[in-house]
């Protein structure tokens, strides 16, 4: 493969206006008859000798053009292509073609998941169903016939809605299927295979019945309410918030255990990894309960945000994942707690984005290039593209968001458009100049903002003075400013936010009077004046994490402990909380490398003891200001990772804080335990519980060992069982093991709590880690082959267990990268994400970047080496 670039789209030269097809699946292949009605694309200016269709290990059996079977000097068979000689304007192409789904170990195109065929088509799997214009500006309306097996394969699913089934000689069945809405192949879908169903119904606002269906293994019908419960409030909150209602008869998921990624937005037929349908109270936690519910709104939501209006090509995947995440997590803050919902999408930009942009593989969250798109599914693309988004919303508001919105689908219902378009949609409907905006596009790495203030006590006077900067990254050594929505309130010396007086000296830029303020940073330096600030104020900066950048001012701890206590803004009172114990841990981590003895100061325990007593804060936000920062938030504020220090001064600050407050946690504990309801309420209440119990078990006390492993015996809820096993796993308990294997007994059957067990090892951070993890490769209930199995245990130690993967003697790289080698024959796709924990491997000390190093040279060297992790690793070693 070749790297592409965005610079070089072309339309395509053909489009395919319609497509039958006729899906024959057997027991030991698949036959594919397509019939394609093919025209030339007016939008193509160039001269068209040859028509070039996809297609990657198909047999080809038949070949008929306008239904006159082609011959040999008509077309050519390449590698992964066919050759149409001298094709006419219009004209149809019946195909047949022979597949292997049995075979098929990637996961691409169709494939058997256990006894079920099913397909992933997103973002070039098509072509390996059978030829065709793989790329997401041909749309086409489908009409799919499905024969196969009747008792094997009772149900045969596909897009849109149905249109007839009935009987075939032989045992055989077929269901044909209508999709009315041209779509691209990357939405295609076909299921076939023997299930439970549940069934519901959803009536749209305009009165049109929609059939609900949910497709699951035999056995686990009492694992999908609250899939369905999530479906109903997904459709809902979209009319009710953006005015889009679902548009086909029915609307049907179906969960596999075999699948690359969370789930799939197939028209009509979203299939999904079981890991984002399954849960009741015995099976799931509550964070499992809130996956389950954002991932079903998500690919709901895509009905509108990339299915009617699809991307253009596949550098603009932003234009759909970004701006999806972001409706998806909108929806969240409003079924849950808003704050709560907040700081958890922050943690994941902090950690996961920060690391990818100042990294090799750091990209526009628009790239420019690539050589396997599926390595551009990523935390930019997705998360740092929903924060792009929310920065629109703020700087438009939510009813001019909402103009943009509509008027993005009134332009471009059908089409298969670009980011610009979608920006120009905003800017149009509002009247507003977004141009400097769309450099988010552009230009990748984190914008760096240094603040400092003055305060004129003489004339009442406050000045902040923001400057931005963005770092290098690969390919882009100068950035240009942002236009950065930059959210603050100044607070007075009682903690209340003062009223704000702000006149900016650019024409365009409105006053503003309020508590809280978005100043529009769009220079590299600028200052915001305020006046009529009777005292110095406290600023409280960046709410609500308004814009994904690294925030600089220099507070003492004393500031950060009165905003814990005292921001009107939550989301800031958490900040604080990270910012403060952050800095303590990396002081112990400094203190422990020079050899002295580490130190907790005073003022942290206090803060922490507050926030336990301070009973107007709701149990789940409690709880996220008691978590303490892990490795991979702290690597990320380091230039450099001295990751044993880093190890130690955690678990030296965690160990004494639960000393220090050991008697209050406890009281907590013990005050708002055992909650059983499925209810915000109920589970804010364990987050609180659980994490008392985990810090109460950090103090290493043996009455901490006994109400953990009480609580595993006799909890409830997943929630409680899956907490007090975590808490015993990773600590040095006497009845660690009993705990592990008391645990599997119980859920030996349940494929998704065993991933649990497996990631709850693998993420321990005890010497003996990796022996463990080596052990469980063994264990009857993992499987190589299976990508849930594979992140659970293998892409958990890696990315996951900081002291175990940078083992200093280097055993940790070594296992990894022979998984990695592995897997590149099986599942390039995975591969590629599990040799990614390597890109970081210049942030590390001498020996350990050496040894990094030597393990993706040796990869680089190995035949066959697939497109996907050849790039990721020859960008890592440039
Ligand atoms: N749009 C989908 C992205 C995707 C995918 C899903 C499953 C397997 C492989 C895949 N490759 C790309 C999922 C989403 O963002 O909704
Ligand atoms: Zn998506």
């Amino acid at each position: 493969k070749t790297t592409k670039y965005r610079e070089q789209y072309q339309p395509s030269s053909y489009l395919i206006d319609r497509v039958d097809m006729l899906v024959e699946l057997f027991e030991s292949h698949a036959e594919i008859h397509s019939c394609l009605a093919l025209r030339r694309n007016p939008l193509f200016t160039g001269a068209v000798e040859e028509l070039r269709l996809d297609g990657e290990e198909l047999e080809l059996k038949s070949i008929a053009v306008n239904d006159q079977a082609l011959p040999l000097s008509g077309y050519e068979l390449q590698d992964a292509h066919l050759v149409i000689r001298q094709p006419a304007e219009s004209f149809t192409l019946k195909t047949v073609v022979q597949i292997k789904p049995q075979d098929n170990t990637r996961l691409e195109g169709l494939y058997k998941s256990g006894s079920k065929f099913c397909t992933q088509c997103e973002a070039e799997g098509f072509r390996r169903i059978t030829y065709f214009l793989d790329r997401p500006d041909v749309m086409s309306v489908y009409d799919v016939t499905i024969r196969a097996d009747k008792n094997a394969y009772p149900a045969l699913l596909g897009n849109g809605n149905p249109a007839g089934s009935g009987e075939l000689p032989e045992g055989r069945h077929w269901a044909r299927w209508h999709d009315p809405i041209p779509k691209p192949c990357y939405l295609f879908a076909l299921v076939a295979g023997d299930f439970d169903l549940l069934e519901d119904s959803f009536t749209t606002m305009s009165g049109h019945p929609v059939a609900l269906k949910i497709y699951v293994d035999k056995g686990k019908l009492d694992q999908c309410a609250h899939a369905m419960r999530s479906v109903k409030k997904a459709m809902q909150w979209d009319e009710e918030v953006y005015g889009r209602e679902y548009d086909l008869d029915i609307y049907q998921i179906v969960a596999v255990s075999d699948f690359n990624m969370g789930a799939m937005e197939n028209k009509g037929l979203n299939i999904f990894n079981t890991k984002y349908v399954l849960a009741n109270e015995m099976t799931a936690t509550d964070a499992d309960y809130d996956g389950v519910e954002a991932v079903i709104a998500h690919e709901y939501f895509h009905n509108w945000t990339g299915n009617r209006v699809t991307c253009r090509d596949w550098f603009q995947l932003s234009l759909k994942e970004g701006l999806t995440v972001f409706r998806d997590q909108q929806f969240s803050m409003d079924m849950g707690s808003p704050t709560v919902k907040r700081l958890d999408d922050v943690r994941v930009i902090r950690t996961a984005q920060f690391s990818e942009d100042s990294g090799p593989m750091a990209h526009p969250i628009r790239p420019d290039s690539y050589v396997e798109m599926n390595n551009f599914y990523t935390v930019t693309v997705y998360n740092k593209g929903a924060e792009v988004i929310r920065m629109l919303h703020t700087l438009l508001g939510a009813d001019g968001f909402r103009k943009g919105m509509d008027r993005y689908f009134e332009r471009h219902d059908g089409q298969a458009v670009t980011c610009d378009d979608f920006v120009q949609a905003h800017a149009d409907a509002n009247q507003r100049d977004l141009e400097q905006f769309k450099r988010w596009y552009s230009q990748a790495g984190t914008p760096v903002i240094n603040v400092s203030d003055h305060y004129d006590a003489a004339n009442q006077r406050y000045t902040l003075t923001l400057k931005q900067h963005c770092p290098a990254t690969p390919g882009q050594k100068e950035k240009q400013p942002f236009f950065i929505p930059f959210k603050i309130g100044l607070l007075d010396k009682a903690g209340n936010d003062l009223p704000l007086n702000w006149q900016s000296k650019d024409a365009d830029d409105q006053a503003i009077y309020g508590r809280e303020a978005v100043l529009p940073l769009q220079r590299a330096e600028q200052q915001f004046v305020f006046e009529h600030i009777g005292e110095k104020p406290l600023p409280s900066l960046l709410r609500d994490f308004s814009a994904p950048v690294k925030l600089r001012y220099d507070y003492s701890d004393e500031q950060l402990a009165f905003l814990l206590a005292n921001d009107s803004s939550l989301f800031n009172r958490w900040d604080a909380a990270q910012q403060l114990v952050s800095r303590v841990m990396l002081n112990a981590a400094e203190q422990f490398r020079a050899g002295e003895e580490m130190r907790l100061p005073a003022i942290v325990t206090e803060a922490l003891a507050a926030v336990l007593d301070n009973h107007q804060l709701d149990n789940a936000l409690r709880a996220r200001l008691l978590q303490l920062p892990d490795i991979g938030y702290l690597q990320e504020l380091v230039e450099k990772i001295d990751i044993d220090a880093l190890v130690a001064a955690q678990q030296f600050i965690k160990r004494r804080v639960a000393e220090t407050l050991y008697q209050p946690l406890r009281d907590c504990f013990q005050r708002v335990r055992g909650a059983t309801g499925l209810d915000g309420d109920s589970a804010g209440r364990r987050a609180l519980a659980n994490t008392c119990l985990g810090l109460l078990v950090d103090s290493t006390d043996a009455e901490a060992y006994q109400l953990a492993h009480a609580q595993l015996h006799e909890a409830k809820t997943m929630t409680d069982r899956f907490a007090a096993l975590r808490a015993l796993a990773h600590s040095a308990a006497p009845n660690r093991q009993q705990a592990l294997d008391d645990f599997t007994h119980w859920y030996v059957d349940e494929a998704l709590v065993m991933d649990k067990w497996f990631t709850v090892q693998a993420t321990a951070p005890l010497a003996s880690a990796l022996q463990e993890v080596q052990k469980l490769e063994q264990h009857s209930a993992f499987d190589a082959k299976n990508p849930n199995k594979v992140r659970a245990l293998w892409m958990a130690f890696s990315h996951a267990n900081p002291a175990g993967f940078h083992r200093a003697d280097g055993a940790g790289y070594q296992f990894i990268a022979e998984r990695v080698a592995r897997l590149n024959q099986s599942n390039p796709q995975l591969a590629a994400r599990l040799v990614s924990a390597f890109n970081r491997w210049k942030r590390y000390d001498d020996d350990r970047q050496q040894l990094m190093l030597k393990e993706l040279k040796a990869l680089l060297t190995q035949s066959g080496l697939s497109p996907d992790v050849f790039e990721i690793v020859s960008k890592s070693v440039e």
